[in-house]
């Protein structure tokens, strides 16, 4: 029997049986550095907020060997395709002008990108980043570009605003206030980082970004080392919250770097929103939250206001772990 049939068929735990490979991948040497294996134990799953649904379908590709890249992929189309999720996909909040614009990368263990910006009327606008990394020379197309061709690849054309969002667009506009409300406003924009059975590490990030930004607006999810950054050799970090401000800082590449240079993923994100902190005088009127893994397999998460979590799913279980923030209450 092939191993994958017979790791399903075995009713025991993946994770049990996959030792050899996660061993292995436990001894590789980084930069020098012996990479600790104290806490691996199989593969695993974190995504920003608390999104159980996406989580559990990325640890089912994982669980059965899937690789992490198809984890993040197919995790993160959960939160796309939900349409009581207003910050993503279909059924996210509009620009001002009232027009659904989705903003999405993908990044695998090669070093391999993705990314799609300014997309409209295609659901998966991971799974189009995707194809940007696989079919096309490039790493990032824009809007119209973007939009061709995903036609071009296969996607369906769909109207991505519901009457929910409409109404509540319409509502805004009678005041037109750009005032994003924090953790409710632009929650749930999903980051996803997976470790595969290989020990391999991918990450996703997708979003409609924020509510009511001008058209054409742009933020850190789709913006490779800002709102999302892997490398094989250390770990992954992925943002979600206020984009411009994790721009500035290119606060996912930061925390990679941070934790390459031996700081855990809970310092490094800590770090993470003390640098956008030390550079906005208004920081109390944001939300930033950050969420890490490194080779090992330890996670960290830290945010600017409470309220921001993390959904976490491994051998261990299915846990939303609250994140500690820079402001206390
Ligand atoms: C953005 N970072 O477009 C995204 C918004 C977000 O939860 O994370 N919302 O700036």
């Amino acid at each position: 029997m092939e191993r994958r049939k017979f790791l399903k068929n075995s009713g025991l735990g993946g994770a049990a049986l996959m030792g050899g490979a996660w061993a292995a991948a436990c001894k590789e040497e980084t930069e020098g550095r012996k990479v600790e294996a104290k806490t691996l134990s199989g593969p695993m799953v974190i995504a920003t907020w608390d999104v159980p649904n996406a989580t559990a379908k990325a640890y089912e590709v994982l669980h059965g060997l899937g690789t992490a890249l198809d984890a993040v992929e197919k995790g993160v189309m959960v939160e796309e395709a939900d349409v009581e999720n207003q910050s993503v996909g279909k059924g996210g909040r509009p620009d001002r002008d009232g027009h659904v614009t989705l903003d999405a990368c993908i990044m695998d263990k090669d070093s391999r990108c993705g990314a799609v910006v300014y997309l409209r009327d295609i659901v998966h606008a991971v799974s189009v980043a995707r194809k940007v990394m696989e079919e096309t020379p490039h790493v990032m197309l824009a809007g119209e570009g973007a939009k061709k061709f995903a036609l071009e690849m296969g996607f369906p054309e769909e109207d991505l605003l519901t009457e929910k969002s409409r109404q509540e667009w319409l509502e805004w506009k009678k005041t037109s206030k750009y005032e994003p409300v924090i953790n409710i406003e632009n929650h749930d924009t999903i980051g996803m980082l997976a470790i595969d059975s290989n020990g391999d590490i991918a990450g996703a990030c997708t979003t409609s970004g924020m509510a009511y930004k001008m058209a054409g607006r742009i933020g850190d999810s789709p913006i490779i080392g800002a709102g999302l950054f892997v490398d094989n050799e250390v770990g992954g970090a992925t943002a979600t919250g206020m984009g411009e401000e994790v721009v500035r800082t290119v606060g996912s590449f930061l925390i990679v770097e941070l934790m390459r240079q031996g700081k855990s993923p809970q310092e490094a994100c800590e770090e993470g929103v003390r640098r956008i902190i030390a550079k906005k005088e208004n920081y109390r009127d944001i939300q930033i939250g950050f969420i890490a893994v490194n080779k090992a397999g330890e996670t960290g998460a830290f945010c600017i206001h409470p309220g921001f979590s993390y959904r976490k799913y491994s051998t261990a279980g299915h846990e939303n772990i609250p994140a500690a923030s820079y402001i206390k209450s």
